[in-house]
């Protein structure tokens, strides 16, 4: 299909975690992808480096998706989830958990990585108040952490600019961790950072100002996408599995965008050797070709629950679409191409090339630090002393008009290829941001 002739009227839609006046007086649209390349609707080709955001590991428009998707809208487009279900959403609940760490097998459906923070925070809750224990209310995040938009994974989330307006209304026992990112300490570290580990005791100060009694969960994103990829100092995630084990408070792993590959393994609690009693997941899980997420929880906890009443409805929690047709579906036939292709051993296999392609920049113009894990790097730039963040902004319109895709956030350019990248186009990537990071000032 052709760019249309006119662009379309761009007023009416309110675009998400957007410049919007700056994006409509210069707009970047996509019309098509296929494989690792989208094309714009002025015709061009821009390598994804950024799995879009994040999301699609398999790569673009893969046939047997596209197929999957298709055939169950013409099967069944929707089934209520609530008192009735469909057998694939139980089948797509079995691939999820046999992509889980052992014992992490009991699956709860959602639409987004926000949806799944929230409902894995429910879940804590009502973990402690099944085993009675309801005074564990007490939530515990970290600073620069992500975990969506939700008012709980705002709440729990580290990102000033997303909680200040809506600061009346956050969750209301809530502390945060200190998070592990050190230049000082740690630039241009290869995978984890040494530095750090004792970070993760800062849970004890925590514990021993609220008692331990009064909390239900602590909740990281293993690896910190988001605010600019901080890989977790060498033995900080024991650490903290230690200091959460010993005290009964949960531990949440969000994974929404680690699991599925992109550290080289199903998901980062199995790379790390650190298992969680709770996982939340989207992204990769469907390819984002349909929206999707989903909770993977501990036997022991689901059990709690669920077993833990005399009868009726045991988790007063659910959405119209948990389960949908069209999304278990996408996610039986992306989590069949994982497997089938070995995309996750592909990853770990790249990653020595990935790394090196990435740590080349060190000494480009700008860059301050480059950090790698998996098929992920962040390569942090100096700010502007007036405008933080227009040099990393720039770089990205930069290297979009020379036909890559990269993610900045703050001062930082994110780099996260569908795992099917192969090296030459590594290089182009890493050589291509190198060339911008010349070109700009
Ligand atoms: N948790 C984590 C760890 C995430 O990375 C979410 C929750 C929320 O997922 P949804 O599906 O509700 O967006 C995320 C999402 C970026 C970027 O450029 C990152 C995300 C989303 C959009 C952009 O870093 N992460
Ligand atoms: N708001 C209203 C008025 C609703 O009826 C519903 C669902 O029935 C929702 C919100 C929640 O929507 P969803 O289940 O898609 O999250």
């Amino acid at each position: 299909m052709n760019a249309p002739a006119s662009p379309p009227d761009l007023s009416h839609l309110w675009m998400p975690f957007t410049a919007n006046r700056q994006f409509k007086s210069q707009p970047r649209l996509l019309a098509r992808a296929e494989g690792m390349y989208y094309t714009s609707t002025d015709g061009r080709q821009i390598l994804d480096g950024t799995a879009g955001l994040w999301c699609v590991n398999a790569g673009h428009c893969r046939p047997e998706i596209v197929q999957a998707i298709a055939s169950q809208a013409g099967e069944m487009d929707y089934a209520p989830g609530f008192q009735l279900g469909h057998p694939l959403a139980f089948e797509a609940a079995t691939a999820v958990a046999s992509f889980m760490p052992a014992g992490i097998d009991r699956v709860f459906f959602t639409n987004s990585g926000s949806e799944s923070v929230d409902t894995a925070l429910k879940i804590a809750l009502a973990y402690h108040r099944a085993r009675g224990d309801a005074q564990r209310t007490r939530l515990v995040g970290r600073e620069r952490g992500y975990h969506g938009v939700g008012f709980g994974g705002i709440s729990v989330g580290g990102i000033s600019a997303n909680r200040k307006t809506f600061s009346g209304a956050l969750l209301p026992a809530v502390d945060h961790l200190p998070h592990t990112h050190s230049l000082e300490h740690n630039a241009f570290s290869k995978g984890q950072p040494a530095w750090g580990e004792h970070l993760a005791d800062e849970l004890e100060r925590i514990v021993a100002l609220h008692d331990a009694s009064t909390i239900a969960a602590v909740i990281v994103e293993p690896m910190a996408g988001s605010t600019g990829v901080l890989v977790p100092p060498k033995g900080y995630l024991q650490r903290l599995r230690e200091i959460t084990a010993r005290h009964g408070i949960l531990l949440i792993f969000d994974e929404v965008i680690t699991a599925y590959g992109r550290l080289g393994s199903p998901t980062a609690a199995e790379h790390f050797g650190v298992t969680p009693d709770i996982i939340t997941m989207a992204k990769g899980v469907s390819n984002a070709a349909v929206p999707a997420g989903a909770v993977a929880v501990k036997r022991e906890v689901h059990d709690a629950i669920v077993n833990g009443v005399q009868g009726g409805i045991e988790f007063f929690h659910g959405y119209t679409y948990s389960a949908h047709p069209l999304a278990a579906a996408a996610i039986l036939a992306t989590l069949g191409i994982y497997r089938r292709d070995d995309l996750f051993g592909r990853a770990r296999d790249l990653s020595p090339a990935f790394e090196k392609a990435a740590h080349a920049l060190q000494g480009a113009p700008h860059v301050i630090d480059v950090r790698n894990i998996g098929l992920v790097a962040g390569i942090e730039l100096a700010s502007r002393p007036d405008a933080p963040g227009a040099r990393a902004a720039e770089a990205f319109r930069k290297c979009f008009d020379s036909g890559l895709m990269v993610r900045y956030t703050g001062d930082i350019l994110a780099v996260s290829p569908p795992l099917i990248i192969d090296e030459a186009q590594i290089g182009e990537l890493f050589e291509g941001i190198g060339k911008v990071l010349k070109e700009i000032a």
